[in-house]
């Protein structure tokens, strides 16, 4: 898959040289080409910037480099959607991140300033995503984020260990805890079922895990998730554990 980045700090997506996303560039599971803005201007300031209509604080993107450095990333990936990471897009998802991952590929563009010309956005964006309500400095880090989550979708990106399957977010609920040597820690025991060797009950363990913390800790995503016998089972089986262990 590509990924074409406009942006006017292309030295940021060097970050994107680390770990299991580097390694999916070098094998070229994924490439990633960088436009700036930048190089389209025609001045001798090298202006990517310009004044609001209608007055008041902060710049907007200006229009004609932006459009032009997008123009020539469309030249590079024909059948690419058009993305404009931007903080009234609609909230990545993993689901949305599924979706993606099916692409040829995706022209990214990175706001900075206040934003972008509306008009540049009817004319060059097919879809407008953000990344949570919190303000950032620009569309970069969006990118990134991206870029990272639909990669990790991209078969053979990941290895056997952590292929995406057995992800958090794929079966809707938070990820159970993980414990590794030494067995106790300032008197803090590793819980005993998962040193039990018992397949079986550590996966219902696990499982049940994953359920009260999700229940716990986001109750919004753990409402909207039909639960199975099995799960309504365990949840119960904690319930009537933690009620029997307060008395
Ligand atoms: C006057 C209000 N503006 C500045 C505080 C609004 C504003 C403009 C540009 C706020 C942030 C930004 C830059 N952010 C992004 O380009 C961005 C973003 C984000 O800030 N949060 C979450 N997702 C995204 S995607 C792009």
């Amino acid at each position: 898959m590509r990924f074409d980045v406009v942006t006017l700090f292309p030295e940021m997506m060097d970050a994107l040289a680390a770990g299991v996303i580097g390694r999916a560039q070098k094998q070229e599971l994924i490439n990633l080409q960088c436009w700036n803005p930048r190089n389209y201007t025609h001045d001798v300031h090298k202006t990517v910037d310009d004044r609001p209509y209608g007055g008041g604080p902060g710049m907007v993107m200006k229009i004609e480099p932006l459009d032009a450095a997008i123009d020539s990333a469309r030249e590079q990936s024909p059948s690419a959607k058009t993305v404009y990471l931007s903080p009234q897009g609609q909230p990545l998802t993993q689901d949305m991140a599924r979706q993606l991952s099916s692409e040829e590929g995706l022209i990214l563009i990175c706001g900075r300033y206040e934003g972008i010309d509306e008009r540049l956005l009817s004319k060059q964006v097919d879809l407008e995503i953000s990344i949570g309500d919190y303000v950032l400095s620009g569309g970069e880090l969006p990118a990134m984020v991206l870029i990272d989550t639909v990669s990790r979708l991209i078969p053979g990106v990941l290895g056997h260990a952590d292929s995406a399957e057995q992800d958090s977010f794929t079966n809707g609920l938070l990820d159970c805890p993980h414990y590794t040597r030494p067995e106790t820690l300032e008197g803090e025991q590793v819980p005993d079922v998962l040193l039990s060797g018992n397949h079986a009950e550590i996966e219902k363990w696990r499982l049940q895990q994953s359920l009260i913390r999700t229940r716990e800790r986001r109750p919004d995503l753990f409402n909207q998730r039909e639960l199975t016998r099995q799960e309504q089972a365990l949840i119960e089986q904690y319930d009537l554990m933690s009620k029997t262990s307060s008395d």
